[in-house]
């Protein structure tokens, strides 16, 4: 039943941020998954005896992959594989079947955030049995192989039933179909008070949480609808559909907008939250007000002691370096360990496992903790509902009081989309060579105090990551230049601005950036080389 197929490599299957992402059509050309995968295994070495966690966000092709992947983990010959039925799975869940389960890894079928469909994105996320994805010294050995595999295993059988739970066997191979959300809604039981967040809806609090047509729906109508007793059509959007209904399933202020438009509307709810494609990234809102993901960070790990999983105490808490400085005064004030790695969730895995960290975050909408290797939305929720439950104040008293007690980072992200990647590459060089002239300038009123490239080196695996830019001031406001590593075409420049005040706590953010965002633009040319005179994308 095993065929050996020849095959031609691509060139183009170096992984981003998080894994594969590609345009479908570019997924859909002959052997493009089969290489890839082939390439994995190969790398991996002998599979005999390895079993795999797999599933996905349901998107465009997700099903025929699935297919693909388990037939050629059969013909290389793994053990077992672990699947979501009808291939659902979201990305936390996935991190922690592999690790309940002591898996030697998982693939997650998802180009996360980003549109699915036929004219959308198809990716492919790799773990490992860390139950986090690959770091990128694996990354980079798996790209060598794509670009010579030669030729793939397949086992030459029929597609697999995924509908049926249980455990078949497929051409040597095991395959158990297991319930995607059973597991996953157990730990979260473990987690967090679930009594008082029932109470909570009993006593007529509301909430809405958008799933974005996206992989959620299932996870968040069981939890918050079945078990916590949010009213009927609390979540919206339920139903994970292969386009997410030509939703961008991307939990912001731009394309969360009937979430937004609710939740700033005389009808919204006490609590608004979405979730994105895999279910790895959520949004936090309350009846016209809207938590940036650094201060969510920072609000999680002040109140760390009123969850039932933490409040024996934390390890200490990690943020991306683009993420605002928020948490950092937290951590000094409760006096835990403090890092900044890398834009990516793989850079907190060392930290985590080491016992350095308990929470992590990004500005990226990513928040989670230990519990498992992954950023985790519905986690972030069910954090903020216990806050809630536990504190009775709403969303905006307990951000308001954060900002009280800390003073506030205000924070704005812009995304300079579809540049083309050797005008954002040399925009980045030049950048980069420019900034040791920056330090002890005053731009705008602003002082540089400090500027150059954000390097992180691993206290646990001593590997040394460059990733972006960054310019800070005297009075700690920052400037962090990006390009981002998820995009399935051309490059996107992320341009994070932060600035810090004690005392003004109820400005606009806009407002408050408007002189550090024309040093932004200046400094790095923006304009003159991108024609770009404002962002594509405000968040
Ligand atoms: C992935 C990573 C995150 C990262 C984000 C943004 O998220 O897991 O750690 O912050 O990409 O990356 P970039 O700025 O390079 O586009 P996801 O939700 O897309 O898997």
């Amino acid at each position: 039943m095993i065929k050996t197929v020849a095959t031609t490599p691509y060139t183009d299957q170096k992984m981003g941020t998080a894994g594969l992402r590609r345009k479908s059509q570019t997924v859909l050309q002959p052997n493009y998954v089969e290489n890839f995968m082939q390439s994995i295994f190969n790398v991996i070495g002998d599979l005999k005896g390895k079993t795999f966690v797999v599933g996905g966000d349901g998107r465009f092709y997700n099903d025929t992959a699935i297919q693909k992947i388990i037939k050629m983990a059969a013909a290389n010959g793994a053990a077992k594989l672990i699947v979501g039925q009808n291939g659902f799975m979201s990305t936390p869940a996935g991190s922690n079947v592999i690790l309940k389960n002591k898996a030697d890894g998982g693939f997650i079928l998802s180009a996360s955030h980003n549109p699915g469909g036929k004219s959308g994105d198809f990716g492919i996320k790799y773990s490992n049995a860390s139950g986090g994805q690959i770091p990128s010294s694996v990354s980079d050995k798996i790209y060598q192989e794509t670009l010579n595999v030669k030729e793939y295993k397949i086992c030459d059988i029929e597609d697999v039933d995924l509908s049926r739970l249980g455990t078949q066997e497929v051409c040597g191979m095991q395959i158990e179909v297991i319930d995607p959300v059973k597991d996953y809604v157990e730990m979260m039981q473990q987690i967090f008070d679930f009594a008082a967040i029932r109470r909570l809806f009993e006593n007529g609090f509301t909430m809405r949480f958008d799933a974005m047509n996206a992989v959620t729906g299932p996870y968040a109508r069981k939890i918050f609808e079945e078990l916590l007793g949010a009213p009927e059509g609390s979540v919206v959007n339920d139903t994970p559909l292969p386009d997410f209904g030509g939703l961008h399933p991307d939990p912001n202020m731009v394309y969360a907008k009937e979430l937004v438009d609710f939740m700033f509307s005389d009808k919204a709810a006490d609590f608004g939250a979405a979730n994105d494609g895999d279910g790895d990234r959520n949004m936090i809102l309350g009846p016209g007000f809207f938590v940036t993901p650094s201060d969510s960070l920072a609000i999680i790990t002040d109140n760390f002691n009123l969850i039932p999983a933490y409040k024996n105490g934390i390890y200490g808490v990690a943020k991306s370096a683009a993420t605002s400085t928020a948490v950092a005064r937290v951590a000094q004030t409760h006096g835990i360990g403090y890092y900044e790695v890398p834009t990516g969730w793989k850079y907190f895995v060392n930290l985590m496992d080491s016992k350095r960290i308990t929470f992590c975050g990004e500005e990226s909408f990513g928040t989670g903790s230990s519990h498992i290797r992954e950023k985790d939305g519905i986690w972030a929720v069910l954090f903020w509902l216990n806050i809630i439950a536990a504190t009775g104040k709403s969303v905006e008293q307990i951000t308001r009081e954060h900002w009280q007690k800390y003073g506030r980072s205000y924070y704005v992200r812009f995304d300079f989309e579809g540049v083309d990647t050797a005008v954002a590459d040399k925009l980045m060089a030049d950048l980069e060579a420019r900034l040791p002239e920056l330090p002890g300038q005053t731009l705008e009123g602003f002082t540089v105090s400090d500027a150059g490239a954000f390097v992180y080196n691993d206290p646990v695996d001593h590997s040394s990551t460059k990733n972006g830019l960054i310019i800070r001031f005297a009075d700690g406001s920052r400037i962090v230049y990006r390009l981002s590593g998820t995009g399935s075409s051309g490059a996107t420049i992320r341009v994070y601005l932060e600035r810090y005040s004690k005392t003004d706590l109820n400005d606009d953010p806009l407002k408050m950036l408007t002189e550090i965002f024309k040093i932004a633009m200046a400094v790095a040319e923006i304009p003159e080389r991108t024609g770009k005179h404002q962002a594509d994308v405000v968040t």
